[in-house]
């Protein structure tokens, strides 16, 4: 696999200016070795972007590399990128042996095939960590960027939480099941490759930055943020924040809090003594095998969502979800369940 351009991969840094009068670090071959100019990677940054990821992997593998951006001035480094790359101006934008390269993940796992031993942060092709290494990785930028910063936008734009996905007719998925698929699975694995540290890994730094952004209460995803903590402790990655982001740049995008008149009305529990959709809590009603029943028979795929499974929608009413799934909590189903809860002990 690997294609050894003949260079030491143990490493010294050095910092040096490099273009754009921006801070540049190189990741230098062992003391005394000369690194030919044609194997340095050379990466046009952003601080706190997806390039990050690249500044990383150079580091956790010994690979030399310079990077270019302009410290402290985001739009500076974003239009210093409409410079290089005209018709992709993106970051990463990395330049390698001549070729003007786009994407990350692309990026990593073709430099992983470039440098003697860089292969080591991929699993072994015949390993059984193999296709969950080559899932996460392609995950990070298939689908859980773009719900992310999908819904992100969104809730910069109205304000609000992000509420939580329900199963319908068509289901469709959205940054919670990002989130949960992410947490139970990373709940089970001590990696996103599986049993040890790989290059997946480090495609999820930024991605736990979106997450950050959403504002999710931190208690559904305890194990992902102990991931996290644990990755970040790793001395490549420190590294690699000192040659990228030293002063700690994070992406942030405010969300204006929901105005008070848009809170979804949550009845009084007037009719005290049972059970209704609008006053009782989702988790109260689960916590009853009958209403549980009768909620399966009315509304079959609700119990089955993320949202539900994962407990998220316990505070909530289902009269508080008809304004998220208007199609399925209807008016006239909504006082059909009423109807048969109404019957129902409160246990
Ligand atoms: N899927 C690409 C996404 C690259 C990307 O969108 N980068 C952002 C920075 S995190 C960017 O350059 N945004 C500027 C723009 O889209 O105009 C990758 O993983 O490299």
């Amino acid at each position: 696999m690997t294609n050894d351009p003949g260079i030491k991969l143990s490493r010294r840094n050095a910092l040096s200016a490099a273009g754009l009068g921006a801070v540049g670090t190189l990741a230098a071959g062992s003391a005394g070795a000369a690194v030919r100019q044609t194997n340095k990677v050379t990466i046009h940054h952003v601080e706190g972007r997806r390039s990050q990821r690249i500044i990383w992997f150079c580091e956790e593998a010994g690979i030399p590399y310079e990077v270019i951006y302009k410290r402290g001035d985001v739009l500076g480094s974003l239009n210093a990128l409409k410079v290089v790359n005209p018709d992709m101006p993106t970051a990463p934008t990395v330049v390698f042996r001549g070729e003007m390269l786009v994407e990350s993940g692309g990026i990593i796992e073709y430099l992983m095939t470039q440098f003697r031993g860089a292969d080591r942060f991929a699993p072994r092709t015949n390993s059984p960590d193999f296709a969950k290494f080559k899932m996460w990785m392609h995950y990070a930028e298939g689908s859980a960027m773009p719900h992310l910063s999908t819904d992100l936008g969104k809730l910069a734009r109205t304000g609000g939480t992000l509420k939580p996905n329900i199963l319908g007719p068509v289901k469709l998925v959205g940054s919670m099941d990002v989130i949960l698929f992410m947490e139970k699975f990373i709940s089970a694995h001590p990696y996103f490759g599986g049993a040890s540290f790989s290059a997946a890994d480090i495609m999820y730094d930024l991605v736990m930055t979106l997450i950050d952004n959403l504002q999710v209460d931190k208690a559904v995803y305890p194990n992902l943020l102990a991931w996290h903590e644990r990755v970040k402790a790793r001395p490549a990655y420190q590294r690699a924040m000192q040659a990228g982001n030293p002063d700690n740049v994070v992406l942030k995008v405010p969300i204006p809090k929901e105005a008070a008149s848009a809170a979804p009305p949550v009845a009084p529990a007037a009719a005290a003594g049972h059970y209704t959709t609008a006053a009782t809590t989702i988790g109260v009603l689960l916590a009853d095998p009958a209403a549980k029943a009768a909620i399966d028979r009315r509304f079959p795929e609700f119990t089955k969502s993320s949202s539900v499974t994962s407990g998220m929608a316990n505070s909530m009413t289902l009269k508080g979800l008809q304004q998220f799934k208007p199609d399925m909590f209807t008016d006239a189903s909504l006082a059909a369940l009423d109807e048969e809860l109404a019957k129902l002990p409160v246990k």
